[in-house]
Parts: structure tokens; C-alpha cells; sequence
């Protein structure tokens, strides 16, 4: 890490180098705080130009020092040093400037960007506030409206926005940004008084705050960060600006210490841990992918297929029948009008995506593919024959996937003369917008093969987790759990919608049934209306098959309204009395208890299989795939902070079975990922 002071004639640049993202660790706010006290002392300087080298202006904090006691200078006193500073500080911004970033420059006097930065305060979504005094000065520089809508969704704008709310002042060519800082500096080397953005009065009043958080509720539900972001705002507008940095600091220190921040902070670095595959050589180069075969246009398939096209590969898109493709390509087509309609994609790209799209009956056509993936029915016979056909026309070194949610990769693989370029890519639903994927390693799979997958998968926007191969992978091994404990209480007299309930009271979006309503009740039926095992058949049976046939364990009306079913209640009664179960009352605490704890514990079974390859992967998965609540971190961490002795015990309460792994880690007060002891 570095902090450099040159004087260019009267100008001292200050130039800060600490890779990747140049984040406000305790060395860098020491050495930017001596460099500006010694230009504030030396003459010559004028004015002084904060930039930074690498891709990027300060990224913010260090996340990875929050937790520690702060070392001082801390930020907020940065901030006020540069904004008191006796000469002009010039802040030259390129790639993103967040948090502490952001604040770092709302503390300078200017601030110069070029047109491709972004400037963002996303603490919001780490279950903090900006607490370097960034909800004090940004309603100060851009009004209330503007800095409620950045400070509490998180979200980074662009320079040119900036620039039209007054956060920027100038937006310099793209490659001559400290030429044109310093240029500004000059010119305003002389200008006073200066522009200290603390002085300025707020625009604004706190109506745009009401109206946002009315907006907004259902979305913050739970969190309470953004609450905090509401006050902070709240005292700038009714607070001199002292007073208002002391709200601000005292904010910023409860939620620090509170289980929301560390749980965000926790997922943070779990999804950027998730990159890894542990023992594979890093320097594998991945083979390249430009065209993707598409086998199956149905849902998974045109929402596959748009993954790919979106990201500017090229796509040939298989179906058996014309008719099963024409509906496939009117799919693709009509969520390409909608996206340009809401404006989420420019009417040209969505034209473009099209383009890289083709269409065919025939097999041959693939042998020009990179990479197949299959998504059609859930099967093995039908995977195995789909297999042994695309690997009989494709070309030497293409790569094969399934799309497969639960069946076994290598007997998959086996169909194939080449199991070592077989892998699983298990997208979610619609994958055209969901970002999970989870990278299925079969045991032939080659390194070069995952290396592919996990490099596609970033390209394609998606945020990839290795699974091993095992019924479920690891999303849907919790939830077959979930749902078994679900079922069980059903059969103890529990109803659909209490379980639900409970869920969603903890955070989830929906609750277990439902998700299966939404889904399909019959996914998994062997549609024999004779053959009733367990409730989901005796649902099946009557026709409840979810939200589709407009009755599953809820009746939905035109606008798919849901309400619980006296008849649905009454098939799960009957089934349950001729399983001689005995009904009894199950308090609510045990219906989370007996749901949420048996998939903690599924979770140790997956890491003691080396299905899942850390706990922390699990919790991105279950994050982004399934709902849990970000701000509870994922279902191990949230076992942990819930505390893993604790857990062993209610399972142990409830008769329920306890991972070894599980009581091992509980025993010993570890975490899931702490290292096994040799
Ligand atoms: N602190 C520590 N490490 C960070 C970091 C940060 N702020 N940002 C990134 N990293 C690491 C990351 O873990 C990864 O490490 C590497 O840098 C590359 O990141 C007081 C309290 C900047 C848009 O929330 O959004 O300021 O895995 O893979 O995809 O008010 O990183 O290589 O070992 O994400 O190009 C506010 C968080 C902090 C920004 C770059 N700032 N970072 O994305 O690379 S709180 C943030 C990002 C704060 C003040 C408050 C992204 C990025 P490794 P990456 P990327």
C-alpha cells in the first residue's frame, strides 16, 4: 500500500495505491491524513488532487476491519479534517467510489469524475449506514429525495447522474482524469469561500423520507438499517451538522455491533468465497465458450438461453417439435419486449440478443457448439438418451451439462464417451433473472471442465457454488428436508398456512406450501391418482395441483389470490387419521424449531459428504436460490449466531436425528468452517 504527495507546480496530488479496490484500511486514512496536513502546511500547495491508481477511487471502509477496535484516524475524522482543510481539495474519481469512498469525497471541496464511474453508499446493504458522515453531507449536495433514494437503496449511480445532482462538478474524458482534476484544481485554486459541503444548507424535507419508507416497506421489512438510514436523513434536515455527524456516529455504532451487519458482512465475503473451488490450480485456463446448444425450450430452457444471449454468446436452441419451439421462441421474444418496455434493456440490445439466437430440429446443428446444455424432463432414461445423442454430435472438446435439479451427474455422464467434459449447471427459475447457479462436479469431471463453468458463470452474471454430486446437490437437499419436516407436522394436525405463516414471520418470502403451490404440487407425481403414499398424492389425486390448477393446499382466485382450503385441510386430515396419527397442537416456536433447525442440519450432512465444499457456501445458495433472508445471513451462519449447541439440544428435544458433524462442532463451540482439527 501506498500514499504518495507530488507537487505538480502548485498543485500537491496525493495518489493512493492499496489493490484491489484501494479500501480505507487503518494505513491508507494514516497516510492520506499526513499527506493533506502536510500540503495544508507547505507554501507552495494551492489546492490538492486525492486520486487513486488501479481500477478504482476508494471502494469504501475495510469491510475486514469492522468487529476490531477502530484505529485512529477513523473515517469520520478524515472526512472533517479534508472538508476543514484551509485549500481545496479536489477529489478525481474513476470506477467506484462507495462508502467511506464516497463520503472521503463529499468531505473534498470538488469533485471531478469521469463518465464511467459510479458513485454509490451501499453500507445499507452490508446492515449498515454510512458513518463518515455521508447521510449529513449527500443531502446536503443533492437534497433529501436524491440522498434517501442512494443511501437507502444501496444502489451506485453514474457520473452523468451525479453530475446532474450537483455531486460531481465536472465529468473529465475518459483517460485524461487527473490531467482535467488538475486543470480544475488550478482554476479553482484561488476560489473562496470554499464550498465545504458540511456548511451548505439541506435541500429538502423529510416527505421524501415518508413517502420512500411508505414505498418501500414491504421490501425493508426486518432490516435495521435502513430505519437508521431514515433517522440519519432525519437529523440533517432538523440538525446543525455536528450534531447531526453525532446521530449518525451513534447509528453507525449499534448497528455495527448488531447480528444484522454481521450476517451481511458475513454473506459479503460468502459469495466472493464461493468463486473458489478448494484445490483447484487457479491458473487453469478455462476453455473458451462462444456458442451454447440449448436443448429444450420450455421455461428452464428459454430462461437458459436468454442467460446466455443477454451476455453476448450465441445460442442454437433445440426442441423436438415445432410447435414445443415456435412457444419457446414467442417466450424468448415476449420477455425481450417486456425488458425493453420496462426499460431494464435498450430496444437495440434486446434486438442483438435475438440475432445470436437460432433454432432447430436437429441435432446435427449442435456439432458447431462450445457447450450443450440439456433442460428437459426430469428423468433419468430421457437425460441418459438426450446425453448419448449430443454426445454423438458434438464436437471434440465440447463441454456437455445437465440442467438437472436433483438426479445423479455421472450416471448421466456414463450415457457418454466423454464424462470428463460432463457437468451439471443447475439453474434456477426463471434463469433468466435468478443468479444462482450451482456448478455440479461429477466425479470424471476434468478441472479444466469446472474451471469453465465457474468462468462462464461470472461472464454470465451468475453467482456460482460448487456442489458435489448428491440428490439435491445442496439447494434442494435443504429443501426435500424442509419439506419432510413440513409434512410431518402436517401430519400431526398442523395446517398448511401455520407453517407458512411461521416462515414468513421469520423472513422468508413465502412459506414451504406456498412455494409448492407455485411450483406445482405435482412435481414429482407419478400421476397414478390410485396410489395415495403421503399427502401430496392425496392432494394430486383430487386435483389440487397448485396455483396452475387455481387449488393446491390453498384456493386461488382470477388474480391468484390465495386463502386456505377447508377441502385441502380436510384430504390432509383424512390421509393423516388413516396413517393412525394422533393430532396435537404444535407451538409456533416448534414448527421453526423442527423445520429450520433439521436443515441446519442437513446442511453439516452435505459438508461431512463434501457435497458442499464450506457452510458458507450453503448460506449463498440458500440466499440466492431459495429467499433466506440476506440480513440472517444463510441458514449455518444463522445456526451459529443462533448457537450450535442450542440447535442439538431442540433436535435432540424433538427426537430428531443430529448430524455427527453437527454435535461434533456444537460439542467443541466451533463454527461450521473452522478448521477440522489434524
Ligand atoms: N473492504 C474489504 N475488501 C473489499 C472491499 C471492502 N470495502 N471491497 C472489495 N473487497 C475485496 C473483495 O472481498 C475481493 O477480495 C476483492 O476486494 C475484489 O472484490 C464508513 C462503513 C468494489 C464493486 O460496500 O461492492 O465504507 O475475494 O470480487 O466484482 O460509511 O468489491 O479477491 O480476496 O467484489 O470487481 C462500503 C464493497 C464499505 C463496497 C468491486 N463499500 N465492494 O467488485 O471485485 S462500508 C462497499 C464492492 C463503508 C463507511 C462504511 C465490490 C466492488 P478477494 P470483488 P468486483
Amino acid at each position: 500500500m501506498t500514499v504518495s504527495a507530488t507537487l505538480r507546480g502548485a498543485i500537491l496530488e496525493i495518489m493512493v495505491d492499496n489493490p484491489p479496490v484501494n479500501a480505507l484500511g487503518h494505513a491508507v486514512r494514516k497516510g492520506l491524513l499526513e499527506a493533506l496536513e502536510a500540503g495544508a502546511r507547505q507554501p507552495e500547495v494551492e489546492a490538492i488532487v486525492i486520486a487513486c491508481a488501479g481500477r478504482t477511487f476508494f471502494a469504501g471502509a475495510d469491510i475486514s476491519e469492522f468487529g476490531k477496535p477502530p484505529l485512529d484516524p477513523i473515517l469520520p475524522d478524515l472526512c472533517n479534517a479534508i472538508e476543514a482543510l484551509a485549500k481545496p481539495v479536489v477529489a478525481a474519481i474513476h470506477g467506484t467510489a462507495l462508502g467511506g469512498g464516497l463520503e472521503v469525497a463529499l468531505a473534498c471541496h470538488y469533485r471531478v469524475a469521469v463518465p464511467s464511474a459510479r458513485l454509490g453508499l451501499p453500507e445499507v446493504k452490508l446492515g449498515l449506514i454510512p458513518g463518515a458522515g455521508g447521510t449529513q453531507r449527500l443531502p446536503r449536495l443533492v437534497g433529501v429525495a436524491a440522498a434517501t433514494d442512494m443511501i437507502v437503496s444501496g444502489d451506485p449511480i453514474p457520473a452523468g447522474k451525479a453530475a446532474e445532482l450537483g455531486l460531481v462538478d465536472h465529468v473529465a474524458a475518459e483517460g485524461s482524469l487527473i490531467e482535467e482534476a488538475h486543470r480544475w484544481a488550478q482554476v479553482i485554486a484561488g476560489r473562496r469561500p470554499l464550498p465545504r459541503t458540511g456548511e451548505r444548507p439541506v435541500a429538502g424535507d423529510a416527505a421524501a423520507i415518508d413517502r420512500y419508507a411508505e414505498t418501500h416497506a414491504r421490501k425493508l421489512r426486518g432490516q435495521t438499517a435502513p430505519q437508521a438510514c431514515f433517522e440519519a436523513l432525519r437529523a440533517a434536515i432538523d440538525l446543525p451538522l455536528a450534531e447531526g455527524l453525532a446521530v449518525e456516529r451513534g447509528l453507525f455504532r449499534q448497528l455495527v455491533a448488531g447480528d444484522q451487519s454481521a450476517a451481511l458482512r458475513h454473506y459479503f465475503f460468502a459469495e466472493r468465497r464461493a468463486a473458489r473451488i478448494d484445490g483447484l490450480d487457479a491458473s487453469i485456463e478455462p476453455l473458451p465458450i462462444e456458442t451454447v446448444g440449448v436443448i429444450g425450450a420450455g421455461t428452464m430452457g428459454a430462461g437458459i438461453a436468454m442467460a446466455f444471449l443477454s451476455k453476448g454468446l450465441r445460442v442454437v436452441l433445440l426442441e423436438t417439435g415445432a410447435d414445443a419451439l415456435d412457444r419457446g421462441l414467442a417466450n424468448i421474444r415476449r420477455t425481450y419486449e417486456a425488458s425493453v418496455a420496462k426499460g431494464r434493456m435498450t430496444q437495440e440490445a434486446g434486438d442483438q440478443a435475438l440475432a445470436r439466437l437460432s433454432t432447430t430440429l436437429d441435432y446435427a446443428a449442435l456439432g458447431g457448439c462450445d457447450l450443450i446444455i440439456e433442460a428437459v424432463f426430469e428423468l433419468m432414461a430421457v437425460k441418459r438418451e438426450v446425453f448419448a445423442r449430443i454426445d454423438a454430435v458434438a464436437r471434440p472438446g465440447a463441454i456437455l451439462a445437465t440442467n438437472t435439479s436433483y438426479l445423479d451427474i455421472d450416471e448421466i455422464a456414463a450415457a457418454t464417451g466423454r464424462p470428463d467434459h460432463v457437468v451439471g449447471l443447475h439453474f434456477f427459475s426463471p434463469a433468466n433473472i435468478m443468479k444462482l447457479l450451482e456448478v455440479v462436479r461429477g466425479a470424471r469431471t476434468s478441472p479444466r471442465v469446472l474451471a469453465t463453468a465457474m468462468a462462464l458463470a461470472k461472464r454470465i452474471g451468475k453467482i456460482a457454488v460448487v456442489a458435489g454430486n448428491g440428490y439435491g446437490f445442496i439447494g434442494n437437499r435443504l429443501l426435500a428436508r424442509r419439506r419432510s419436516e413440513a409434512f410431518e407436522l402436517l401430519l400431526e394436525g398442523v395446517a398448511p398456512w401455520d407453517i407458512d405463516e411461521a416462515h414468513v414471520g421469520f423472513g422468508m418470502p413465502m412459506g414451504p406450501f406456498r412455494m409448492s403451490d407455485l411450483a406445482g404440487v405435482d412435481i414429482g407425481w407419478h400421476r397414478d391418482p390410485a396410489r395415495v403414499e403421503n399427502v401430496r398424492d392425496a392432494l394430486c389425486a383430487a386435483g389440487r395441483l397448485g396455483q396452475k390448477a387455481g387449488k393446491g393446499y390453498y384456493d386461488y382466485d382470477e388474480a391468484r389470490q390465495a386463502t386456505p382450503s377447508a377441502e385441502a385441510l380436510a384430504i390432509i386430515d383424512a390421509f393423516a387419521r388413516g396413517q393412525g396419527r394422533a393430532r396435537r397442537d404444535v407451538p409456533r416456536d416448534d414448527i421453526l424449531e423442527r423445520t429450520l433447525y433439521a436443515m441446519v442440519d442437513e446442511g453439516a450432512r452435505l459438508l461431512a459428504e463434501g457435497i458442499a465444499q464450506r457452510a458458507s457456501d450453503i448460506d449463498v445458495v440458500w440466499v440466492n436460490g431459495y429467499g433466506w433472508p440476506s440480513y440472517l445471513g444463510g441458514p449455518m451462519h444463522w445456526a451459529e449466531r443462533t448457537g450450535l449447541a442450542h440447535i442439538v439440544e431442540r433436535l435432540r428435544a424433538h427426537g430428531m436425528p443430529v448430524a455427527p458433524l453437527l454435535a461434533e462442532k456444537a460439542a467443541r463451540g466451533e463454527r461450521f468452517d473452522d478448521p477440522r482439527p489434524a
